[in-house]
């Protein structure tokens, strides 16, 4: 109670945290100690290597929208800046404490009756995903306040009942779909405005029944989404920590089940359901549940071993938090072209997508500094996406220069950190099937100089091929070397060390 009391003084601050929490199963992985008995364990077989799940694999760069009645506000309110108040710009019908405006819930619940994007152009958005080579997308089709961009059958809560009246969700999977882009529809299960909804654990035989109708709901909603909208490749789930989620594992279970059976093929990340131990993303043998680690939100692996060679994607926000429209970016970090591709390539290079969300204006626009980063990102994914898509982690010591990819015996380097005598180092571990044979800027395929140059370091665990960059190369952002990898046409000698 105590508890709950200082949380309501400290609303911001607990949301924050509470927000926050959700990031506990990303990290090293411990092994569960025990086996136990699982009855709601994963339904798809580890690493599913049917077409679908390949082509995910493949895509290395996707794009997010958050899209809703809080692209409206855009985190302000008449002038007053909702930061501090409110977890995040999707977040602000939570907004509280002192700068809240008055009645703020009944002014936001009543925002969708000025929902009218007159520059909304779907197509438009599809080609400058393309532009900036995304492959595929996660569409905001309901976030937590419940608000449906498509015309449920199951609420009155939707895009129909606002001026703009057309059905958002199919012009954004027909426009992306045209442009060769796969659309996956984010759906959020927690509801916030939803009477039947609850966090905690359904108790009272009313509770349970009112329960029961929002998991009906839910149920009715995405059946209705695959009805509607059959070319999508799968969902995205979210708002799926509440206590009374996590018991309803054996609906989840069977939900998961009867969508795939509806839709093959269909792809479901690790958010979506629990085992009856209320293990989420990997039940409690460590089994990944469903077909990729989903928990990577706004932070990276730190090293490929973490991921136990399952797949995963990283989605990623400009501004620190915030993945709906927000106006002001001023006096933020709002993350540059530079950062963004580097994170791109951490994540590539490390087996994972990274998905870079975008959060339109209340009228369909893109904020200009969205506008920007897609055209600069394009602009760098047109010289060097062939180091991207289709590539996987490449088995070599982790360089310092920057992060390798791989495609059969093609290897990428994608330079952030360029030495200063020019001299790129390739360590490969000593006897080694494959080395590099050759070497070529990806951007202009210049040749590169190659020479296995034994430097003494790291004695007995590799052996380093030297790339020379030529210094009339100048780039000003990372760029990309191509090797070809083939047998060592000299064995490495082990050479005698000193006694020490
Ligand atoms: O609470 C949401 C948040 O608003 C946003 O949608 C992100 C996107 O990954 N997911 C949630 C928190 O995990």
């Amino acid at each position: 109670m105590k508890n709950l009391f200082t949380c309501a003084l400290l609303i911001p601050f607990c949301l924050i945290n509470f927000y926050g929490a959700f990031g506990q199963w990303t990290g090293p992985k411990q092994k569960p100690t025990e086996k136990k008995e699982i009855k709601y364990g994963p339904i798809t077989p580890p690493h599913r290597t049917d077409d679908d799940m390949n082509r995910f694999r493949a895509y290395g760069l996707g794009q997010f929208i958050h899209w809703g009645i809080y692209a409206i506000p855009g985190n302000e309110w008449e002038g007053v800046s909702a930061r501090g108040g409110a977890a995040a710009s999707e977040w602000i019908r939570s907004w509280s404490g002192p700068t809240a405006p008055k009645n703020w819930k009944r002014i936001y619940d009543n925002l969708y009756k000025q929902f009218n994007p007159k520059d909304f152009d779907a197509k438009r958005w599809a080609k400058q995903a393309k532009d900036m080579g995304a492959k595929y997308m996660i569409f905001t089709t309901k976030h937590h306040d419940g608000f449906a961009l498509w015309p449920s059958k199951y609420t009155d809560y939707t895009i129909a009942k606002t001026p703009y009246k057309k059905d958002i969700v199919k012009e954004v999977v027909d426009a992306y779909t045209a442009a060769g882009i796969d659309v996956y529809l984010y759906f959020s299960i927690l509801e916030w405005n939803n009477p039947n909804y609850m966090g905690k654990a359904p108790q009272t035989d009313e509770e349970k029944k009112r329960y029961d109708l929002f998991l009906q709901y839910t149920r009715n909603q995405l059946l209705e989404l695959l009805d509607n909208y059959p070319q999508i490749k799968g969902f995205w789930f979210d708002g799926t920590w509440d206590q009374s989620w996590k018991r309803s594992y054996e609906f989840t279970y069977n939900l998961e089940k009867e969508l795939r059976e509806k839709h093959p093929g269909l792809i479901i990340g690790s958010r979506f359901r629990n085992d009856e131990f209320e293990q989420r993303h990997f039940d409690s043998n460590g089994r990944l549940l469903g077909d990729y680690e989903q928990g990577w939100e706004r932070k990276l692996p730190a090293a490929y071993e973490w991921l136990n060679g399952n797949d995963w994607d990283a989605v990623m926000t400009i501004p620190p938090n915030g993945w709906g429209y927000m106006k002001d970016w001023t006096g933020l970090y709002t993350k540059t072209a530079d950062d963004l591709i580097d994170m791109l390539m951490q994540s590539v290079s490390m087996g994972g997508n990274f998905v870079l969300n975008f959060g339109p204006d209340g009228q369909g626009n893109m904020h200009p500094g969205e506008d920007k980063l897609a055209k600069e990102i394009g602009e760098w994914m047109r010289l060097n996406s062939e180091a991207v898509y289709g590539t996987v982690h490449a088995d070599f010591p982790v360089s310092k220069l920057g992060y390798y990819t791989q495609k059969g015996t093609t290897l990428y380097l994608t330079v952030f950190n360029r030495p200063v005598n020019d001299l790129v180092r390739i360590a490969v571990p000593k006897n080694g099937q494959l080395v590099p044979i050759s070497a070529e800027l990806l951007l202009n395929n210049q040749q590169l100089m190659v020479a296995h140059s034994d430097m003494g370091l790291d004695l007995d665990k590799n052996t380093y091929y030297t790339i020379t960059l030529p210094k009339a190369f100048q780039s000003d952002r990372a760029f990309v070397i191509k090797m070809q990898l083939g047998k060592p046409t000299k064995k490495a000698e082990k050479l005698m060390d000193a006694k020490m």
